[in-house]
Order: structure tokens, then C-alpha cells, then sequence
């Protein structure tokens, strides 16, 4: 039988598949032993490659929305009618009015990221929106400001680290997230084998809690409190060392005055954790040969999203461990996204309503509906989605199902009819997964150790369907009214390949099926920073001034909510934000949407485990059965996220048979990181009501 090698395109982790084919039958998916980075490991979602490939609810040709149903187009059809659409309203109301959403799957397709910025710059819209402000926003944003560009993102050195600190991350579950790292399970290991410790700071006992040698649970938005503690004791102690950082350094006294007023003691009480335990966790990372701290999606997607981020790049800097193996490392990828652009621009322009701040070229999402729905000069009539579900998955779902309504004219570009692109009026598929060719472009820049691999397209696309970057270019060339260019991404790749210092190409990646080994990060940190001034400020204006946020959420005496539990997500193997539930052998089993309380919780509630319960916020209120478990702190509530499909008008069989409920249907638009604008997922208010078993 044929074997077919190639990475998976579904998360982070690139892992590489080897694919045995009849025809076009997929036979069986199993790791790749040969991949240098993720050395045979998958998860079960890689079958999931080819049940979307054989799904019969998978559009293959556009469809247009009528008032009976929805009807199949040509492409002609469809371009014509939303170039002719577009256009109208930009006329009519001006460039703003059109805006954009851009999903996760954009960041693993490289036809995407080579080719989607044309749509934009051509759409020339202020009301661009997209994925990141639901998650790594304080990252792009903190390297920006210390590092100059939003990809110089340090990397932790898991294979070499004496001390892997984990805050807000789970890398069991989600196989690494801003840390691609294919086989976590054993790379954690062979830490604690060669001596090494692994902590765990979270409100669950997560996955990776279970496996490493501490855990810590905390507060859910309370990790301010906790990095300001580490770092006092870590100058009070005067263990800084910032070894060949130093004359790169600037600002170093503005951080020991500002990290003055927040000893131990004082978090202690706010934060909930022992001023001892605190002392002692900073004591053990300054003193480990190396050490390493990593604070993922938890620290991000809450209210001290972008001073978590800062804190965590300077526990990391003023313990002497960035750019040094075994600490936080900048990767050398052989397509060098930071290579290519200038560094990152922010704050150049404001959101009409609410005045938030632009992040390269991106408003908030959370600001998104209220664009759509507040009348006036500016607002949005028509919307394109690009790969996002943002219905499902950005807060206050309910509320852009509206805004999504009255619109004007919409346009999605996506494989499915589901809960977000039922509302346009054109839906365009694209060939995608085992029809594409994948270079990963994002994610070996954020990979822990410097690999490059292409994978060709295992099965040709019919001649009827699309790539992502030819719908993206053919809009662009259109809306512009120019000739079509000759460019394909992989034409850019080749190029940009053969130009970077390991003078690859893509004929050469083509012959190494598994991958090429680049190998481990090295210190080079001179290369990557992107500032004009060569040197890293440590202490930006913006992020001093944010830590008044600190003293008046936690040091001001505050009356008690109606909502007296914190509500946060989780992640679950066989799902994928909101998209693969379409995949029987992803959802079978057990009901998986449901809310984990804590037993003492339960027992106030006077709910059962099992029984179904009210989840309430402000915003609304889901029902689904409740998980009672001691892995939960006590206080907080834990759904998972991308579920909720019973919406009527969606067209996934499997998935509306395992619909479960959203929990974006209780968060809020307005519980935001102030400082970057990103969501805060983690720390919405809510209470329960049992419901009566009859
Ligand atoms: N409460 C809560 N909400 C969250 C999170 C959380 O932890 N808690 N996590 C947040 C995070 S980290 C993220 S990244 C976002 C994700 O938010 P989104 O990116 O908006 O949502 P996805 O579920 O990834 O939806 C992906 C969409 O892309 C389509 N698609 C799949 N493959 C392709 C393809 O090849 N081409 C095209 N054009 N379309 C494709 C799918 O059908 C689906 O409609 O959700 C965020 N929302
Ligand atoms: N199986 C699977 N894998 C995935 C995805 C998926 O949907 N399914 N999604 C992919 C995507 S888009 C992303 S961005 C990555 C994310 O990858 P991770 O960052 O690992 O994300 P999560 O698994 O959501 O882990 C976040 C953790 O933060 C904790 N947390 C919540 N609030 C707080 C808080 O206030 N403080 C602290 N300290 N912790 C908190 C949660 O309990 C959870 O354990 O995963 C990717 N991988
Ligand atoms: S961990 Fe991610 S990349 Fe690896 S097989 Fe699973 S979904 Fe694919
Ligand atoms: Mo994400």
C-alpha cells in the first residue's frame, strides 16, 4: 500500500503523520517515526484528517443562502456576487463598513498567511478582527513593546530545562501552544528523569498537573499577584542576574521600584497562596541550574492578560535564563516571519465605539458586534469570516448571532454551514487538509527546537474546488480590479527558503518526506531584537501604568457578587475549538460538555454529580449536566469550549447529535484585559441553580 508522509495541519504541534492510501481511501494514520521533532507522537484528532476529508456535510462548491435553503453556485457566480456586493456598500458607507474575521485555522495554512493579508490591505478596513484577541494578544503585545516585533516570542527550552514553571497552560491536553512540542508526555518526563522539576499553577488539577512533581491551584485572574510576589523576593534577595542581557538592559531600577510595594506577604492574602510557598517557588527557579517559566492561555485570556505576560518575560530575564538553553529561547526557523515585515505597529487607530486599541491592524474581538449594531458613521454592513466560528467561540455569542442577522451582506469562506457561516449570504470552501500543501510557517517559528518540513498535497483537489489563498487572491485581484498574478505560495516558499541562512529549497524539502533537522534553539538574541534601539526597555510606560489596575482590583475592598463562582474552560483531546465535532469517532462516548464543580460546591448547590444544572451569568445562562470533581478549586467552575451546536439552520449531522451547550453564551464582552483589549475567558462571574430531576 502507498504511504503518504506529511504534518498535521490541526493544532500546534506539527506532528508527522504516515499515511497508508488505496485510491483515495485513507487506510490508517499513524505517527511518524522519523520526524525529527515529533519522533512518532499523534493524538487521536489526526484521524480526524480523514473524516473531514470523507465528510458528506463538507461544502465543495460556494452556496448561496435563499430563502428555502441554500442553493449550490459556480464560482463565477460567487466571486461576481461579492465583488458586486462589496463594492456597493464600500460606496455607500465607505471602507469601514466592511470588516473581517479571521479564525485558528488561518495560522496553519501557508496559503493563508502567504496570501490573506492582500484581502485585507485591499479591503483597507479599520474593522479588521480575528482569533487573536481570544488568545495571544498580551504575547504579540509584550514582545512588541520589549522586543519590538510581535513574533519574538520566547520559546521555553523544555528538552534542556532543569525547571519547567507552567502558569495557565496544559500541555497534556493541548500538545503546547505558543511551545510547539509534539510528544509532551515524554518531553515532561525525561525532565523529572534527568532531574529536573515540573510545576503547575492552575485552578484545575489539570492533565499536566497530574503528571508533574508540584501543583499549585490559584484563583482564577490572581496570577498578577502571585509573578509580582515571585519577583519581589527574587530582588529583595538580590538574586538578579542578567548575565549578557546586562548591556542590553534598560530600566532595570524602574522595575525594583515598582515590584517594591508587592512583598509576599502583602499578595498573600489577595492571591490565596501562602507567602512561604511564594518565597519558596522563587527561591527554587533562581537556584535551578536552569529554569524556565511559561504561562499559556489561562495567563492570557484574562483580566491581567498583558502584565502576566511582562512578568513572566522578566522572572525569565532577571533570572539570567532568556536566551540560554534550558530558559526561554528564540527559535531561528528557515522562513523567518520576522524577517519579512517591519517590526509591529500598535494604538494607530481606536474601535468607533468603545475606543480600544489597534494591534497590527486588528481591533478586539469583543468589540466586533457592537461595530455591527451601533448605528452611525463607521459601522459595519458586511462581514467576511475566514476560517473563524466566532459565534462559538468568542464571548457573548448571542449577541453577534444578532449582529450577524442584520447585516447587510456576508461573506464566509469556510468548509462547513455551521453556527457562524449559516449567516452569510455566500459561502466559499476551500480544498483544505489532505488536499493541501502545508509548510508551517507560524508554527516553526514557535517550535521548541528549529526544524523545516513541507508536505505536498496528498489528494488532488477536484478541478470545481479552490485553495484558501486562491479564493483569498482572486477576491483581492477582483475587488482591486486586476489581472491575476502567477504567484503560489509555493513560489514564495521556495524563494523565501533558498534566501534564509540554511539555503534551503523546496526541492530539497520535497526529497526529506519526514523533515529536515535544523537542530535546538541557540542563544540569539542579538538577531532577534527588533527594537530600534537595540537595547530591551524593561519597563514600557504602558505596563507601569497598568498595574493601577492591580491595586484597585485586589487592594479595594470589594462587595460580594450575585455571581459568587468564577467560571474558567478547558480543552479536550478528541476536540478542536469548535470544529472537528463533525468526526463520530471525536465525539462518541460519554457527554463531554459538561460543568466540573468542586465537591464542597456541589454540596451547597445541592447538586448530584450527573444532574443537570443552570449555569448563569449576566449575559445568560446554559444548561448541562455537572461533573462533580475534586480537581476543580473550590469556587470555580470549568466548561469546555466550542460546543453548541443544536443551533437551528446548522448543517452537521454528527455534531448536532452531540450538540452539548456554548459557554460563550455566559462570557462577557465587556471582561476584558483593558490594557490589550484580548478576552478574558477565565474569570467570568456565575452562579448555579440545580435543576429538579422529575
Ligand atoms: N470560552 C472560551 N472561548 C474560546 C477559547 C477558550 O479557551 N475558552 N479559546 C479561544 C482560542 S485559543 C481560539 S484560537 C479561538 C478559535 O476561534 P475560531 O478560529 O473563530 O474558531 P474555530 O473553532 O477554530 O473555527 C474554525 C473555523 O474554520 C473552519 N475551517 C476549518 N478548516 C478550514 C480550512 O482549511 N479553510 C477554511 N477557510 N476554513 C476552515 C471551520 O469549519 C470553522 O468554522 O476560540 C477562542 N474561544
Ligand atoms: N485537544 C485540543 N488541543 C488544542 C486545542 C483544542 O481545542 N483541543 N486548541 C488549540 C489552541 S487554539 C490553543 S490556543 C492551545 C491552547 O493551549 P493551552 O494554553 O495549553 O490551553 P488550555 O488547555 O486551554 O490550558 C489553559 C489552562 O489555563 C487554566 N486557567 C484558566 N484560567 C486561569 C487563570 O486565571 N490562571 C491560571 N494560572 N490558569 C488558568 C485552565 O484551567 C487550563 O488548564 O491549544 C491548542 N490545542
Ligand atoms: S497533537 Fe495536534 S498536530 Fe499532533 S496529531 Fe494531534 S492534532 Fe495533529
Ligand atoms: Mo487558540
Amino acid at each position: 500500500m502507498p504511504t503518504h508522509y506529511r504534518t498535521c495541519n490541526l493544532c500546534e504541534a506539527m506532528c508527522g503523520l504516515e499515511i497508508q492510501y488505496e485510491g483515495t481511501t485513507v487506510q490508517t494514520i499513524k505517527g511518524d517515526k522519523n520526524d525529527p521533532l515529533s519522533r512518532g507522537h499523534i493524538c487521536p484528532k489526526a484521524v480526524g484528517l480523514k473524516d473531514i476529508y470523507e465528510d458528506p456535510d463538507r461544502l465543495k462548491q460556494p452556496v448561496r443562502r435563499r430563502e428555502n435553503g441554500w442553493e449550490v453556485i459556480s464560482w463565477e457566480e460567487a466571486y461576481t456576487e461579492v465583488v458586486e456586493n462589496i463594492q456597493r456598500i464600500q460606496h455607500q458607507h465607505g471602507k469601514n463598513a466592511v470588516g473581517a474575521y479571521l479564525g485558528n485555522p488561518n495560522a496553519h495554512n501557508v496559503g493563508s498567511i502567504l496570501f490573506g493579508r492582500n484581502l485585507l490591505k485591499t479591503l483597507a478596513s479599520q474593522n479588521i478582527f480575528s482569533a487573536t484577541s481570544a488568545d495571544q494578544l498580551p504575547h504579540h503585545y509584550v514582545s512588541t513593546l520589549l522586543f519590538g516585533h510581535m513574533m519574538a516570542i520566547p520559546i521555553p527550552d523544555i528538552d534542556r530545562t532543569d525547571f519547567f514553571l507552567i502558569i495557565g497552560g496544559n500541555p497534556m491536553v493541548s500538545n503546547g501552544s505558543l511551545m510547539t512540542a509534539p510528544d509532551f508526555p515524554k518531553r515532561l518526563r525525561a525532565i523529572q528523569k534527568r532531574g529536573g522539576k515540573v510545576v503547575v499553577i492552575d485552578p484545575r488539577r489539570t492533565e499536566t498537573a497530574d503528571k508533574a512533581d508540584q501543583y499549585i491551584g490559584i484563583k482564577p485572574g490572581h496570577d498578577v499577584l502571585l509573578l509580582l510576589g515571585m519577583l519581589h523576593h527574587l530582588i529583595e534577595k538580590e538574586q538578579v542576574n542578567l548575565r549578557h542581557l546586562e548591556p542590553l538592559i534598560v530600566n532595570l531600577d524602574t522595575i525594583k521600584e515598582i515590584v517594591a510595594p508587592y512583598s509576599s506577604e502583602r499578595v498573600a492574602t489577595p492571591l490565596g497562596i501562602k507567602a512561604s510557598k511564594i518565597r519558596e517557588l522563587a527561591t527554587e527557579f533562581c537556584s535551578a541550574k536552569s529554569a524556565v517559566c511559561y504561562g499559556r492561555l489561562g495567563v492570557s485570556t484574562q483580566q491581567f492578560g498583558g502584565l502576566c505576560q511582562w512578568l513572566i518575560y522578566l522572572l525569565n530575564m532577571l533570572s539570567g535564563n532568556l536566551d540560554r538553553a534550558g530558559g526561554a529561547m528564540f527559535t531561528q526557523p528557515a522562513f523567518d516571519v520576522m524577517g519579512l515585515g517591519k517590526s509591529t505597529r500598535l494604538n494607530r487607530w481606536k474601535s468607533r465605539v468603545r475606543g480600544l486599541p489597534e494591534f497590527g491592524g486588528e481591533l478586539p474581538c469583543v468589540t466586533m458586534a457592537e461595530e455591527m449594531l451601533t448605528e452611525g458613521e463607521g459601522q459595519i454592513k458586511a462581514m467576511f469570516t475566514v476560517a473563524g466560528n466566532p459565534v462559538l467561540s468568542t464571548a457573548n455569542g448571542k449577541q453577534l448571532e444578532q449582529a450577524f442577522e442584520q447585516l447587510d451582506f456576508m461573506v464566509s469562506i469556510d468548509i462547513y454551514i455551521n453556527e457562524t457561516t449559516k449567516f452569510a449570504n455566500i459561502i466559499l470552501p476551500p480544498a483544505t487538509g489532505l488536499e493541501t500543501g502545508q509548510y508551517d510557517v507560524i508554527f516553526h517559528q514557535l517550535a521548541i527546537r528549529n526544524t523545516a518540513k513541507y508536505s505536498p498535497p496528498l489528494f488532488e483537489k477536484s478541478d470545481d474546488q479552490r485553495y484558501d489563498w486562491e479564493i483569498l487572491q482572486t477576491l483581492a485581484q477582483r475587488l482591486k480590479g486586476e489581472e491575476a498574478s502567477l504567484m503560489s505560495p509555493e513560489m514564495v516558499l521556495d524563494f523565501t527558503l533558498q534566501s534564509s541562512p540554511y539555503q534551503l529549497s523546496l526541492a530539497q524539502l520535497k526529497e526529506q518526506p519526514h523533515g529536515v533537522d535544523l537542530g535546538a534553539m541557540n542563544p540569539c538574541l542579538e538577531n532577534r531584537l527588533k527594537t530600534k534601539e537595540k537595547t530591551i526597555n524593561l519597563a514600557p510606560n504602558e505596563l507601569v501604568a497598568d498595574l493601577k489596575r492591580v491595586e484597585q482590583s485586589f487592594f479595594n475592598a470589594s462587595s460580594p457578587s450575585e455571581y459568587p463562582l468564577y467560571l474558567i474552560s478547558r480543552r479536550q483531546l478528541r476536540s478542536n475549538n469548535s470544529w472537528m465535532h463533525n468526526s463520530y469517532r471525536l465525539v462518541k462516548g460519554p457527554k463531554r460538555c459538561t460543568v466540573l464543580i468542586h465537591p464542597n460546591d456541589a454540596k451547597n448547590h445541592q447538586i448530584e454529580h450527573g444532574q443537570a444544572v443552570n449555569v448563569i451569568s449576566s449575559k445568560g445562562q446554559i444548561q448541562l449536566p455537572a461533573e462533580v470533581s475534586d480537581e476543580m478549586l473550590e469556587g470555580v467552575v470549568c466548561i469546555p469550549h466550542g460546543w453548541g451546536h443544536a443551533r437551528e439552520g446548522v448543517q452537521l449531522q454528527v455534531a448536532k447529535a452531540h450538540a452539548g451547550t456554548s459557554i460563550n453564551d455566559l462570557t462577557d464582552e465587556y471582561l476584558i484585559d483593558e490594557l490589550t483589549g484580548n478576552t478574558a475567558f477565565s474569570g467570568v462571574r456565575v452562579q448555579l441553580e440545580a435543576i429538579s430531576q422529575s
